[in-house]
């Protein structure tokens, strides 16, 4: 039997994390589709965070991009943050827009090159002390188009170099998560295309470096909740980039793809203690809306990992635990499936209820008018987005 009461407190005790970048344009290569009032600036973009929050009540973190989100006091970004209830997450460096990195950034052989990507990582640190973030996520578009074009080993050699140095920066309470993606940009090799190579690093590194889980960036078929059940025993899962894919690094919402491969990450994740915050699994959404609204997208996309979590909690355990002692396949097999088929939006209307919330929070952002008054409000200007 599971205890409901504590798991309406993991439930609302949950946090996730939701991207800045999300809120504003993106697309694919082919076309951003633009949107009327999507946020011009950083601030505006927490002001849309803000109501994501207002309504599900588990979203009060925002991750930055820099510098898509650079402004000239990030000290005062934080506090526009805290005045709506929000706080600054992970700060995600980007080593993969400038025209100096065609060759890679901190694994470019040039090391000029190599000295200015550095220089932006150095510098993102510096950001989380003025936001007070503890988290710096990193993910690399280096890699190599054409065997032979570099050293596949000197490049890990720059790589490790690169790292090191940024550890050494990393102040009290702060973190490096080292997202790895199985390919693109590049097509023949990628410097950091897994976990295992991640986890390499990660282990050299020390206590402060992690890594990171990017849903999306896997060879299909891969049990990424294997992964994240070794990482977890190991101590090195940082966090999840949550999202969907079908095919490549679609970024869709996360569980719209697959609910069940969700439900199966979140029961690893609850099983081996990741939801307890202490643990310090950050619950990141990457994604972005090229098509559908952006607010309600996230809203619903923090509804699903919710509800993900919820059927991950109520797995009974110890039924689970004697069928698998047994050697019950078939009754190990059918406790998972129950908590996974159980209807959990009663549940979860709930526990927003006694969080002072409305039941449906697709329903109460409706309500609000916030949709309608940004298109009224936010002429002019550039709309905030990918490279913005
Ligand atoms: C890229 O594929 C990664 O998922 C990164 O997390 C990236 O920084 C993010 O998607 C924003 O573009
Ligand atoms: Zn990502
Ligand atoms: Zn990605």
């Amino acid at each position: 039997m599971t205890d409901l009461s504590a798991v309406k407190a993991a439930l609302t005790s949950q946090r996730i994390e939701t991207p800045s970048w999300a809120y504003g344009n993106s697309g694919t290569r082919f076309k951003v589709f633009a949107q009327p009032g999507v946020p011009r600036d950083p601030y505006e973009k927490l002001d849309d965070a803000a109501q994501v929050h207002a309504v599900t009540g588990v979203a009060p973190v925002v991750a930055l991009h820099i510098p898509w989100d650079r402004v000239d006091d990030y000290a005062a970004l934080a506090a526009h943050a805290a005045d709506r209830g929000l706080e600054l997450g992970a700060v995600n460096s980007n080593v993969f827009q400038d025209d100096d990195y065609k060759l890679g950034s901190v694994c470019h052989p040039d090391p000029a090159v190599r000295r200015k990507a550095l220089d932006h990582l150095l510098e993102c640190v510096d950001i989380m002390d003025a936001t007070g973030s503890h988290d710096l996520k990193l993910w690399f578009a280096d890699g190599t188009n054409y065997p032979g074009q570099d050293d596949v080993t000197g490049r890990q050699d720059r790589l490790a170099e690169a790292l090191s140095a940024v550890y050494e920066r990393l102040g009290d309470g702060q973190r490096m998560l080292l997202e790895y993606k199985l390919f693109e940009p590049s097509f023949y090799t990628t410097d950091v295309p897994d976990w295992g190579t991640a986890y390499a690093h990660c282990l050299r590194l020390g206590p402060k470096a992690q890594v990171v889980v990017d849903t999306g960036h896997h060879a299909p078929g891969t049990n990424i909740e294997f992964i994240v059940a070794m990482l977890l025993r190991e101590g090195k899962l940082g966090g999840f980039d949550f999202n969907s894919r079908f095919y490549a690094d679609d970024d869709l919402m996360v569980g719209a793809a697959d609910p069940f491969q969700l439900f199966r990450i979140m029961h690893e994740v609850v099983k081996n203690g990741g939801l307890a915050r202490e643990t310090g699994v950050a619950f990141m959404l990457d994604q972005c809306h090229n098509i559908e609204a952006k607010i309600p997208a996230i809203v619903r996309s923090v509804m699903n990992v919710q509800e993900a979590t919820a059927k991950a909690l109520l797995v009974d355990i110890p039924a689970l635990a004697a069928a698998q002692r047994t050697g019950d396949v078939l009754e190990a097999n059918a406790v998972l499936m129950d908590a996974y088929n159980t209807d959990v939006r009663p549940l979860l209307a709930g526990v927003r209820e006694d969080m002072g919330l409305a039941p449906d929070p697709m329903a109460a952002y409706r309500a609000t008018g916030w949709a309608e008054r940004i298109v009224a409000d936010r002429v002019g200007g550039e709309q905030a987005g990918w490279g913005a």
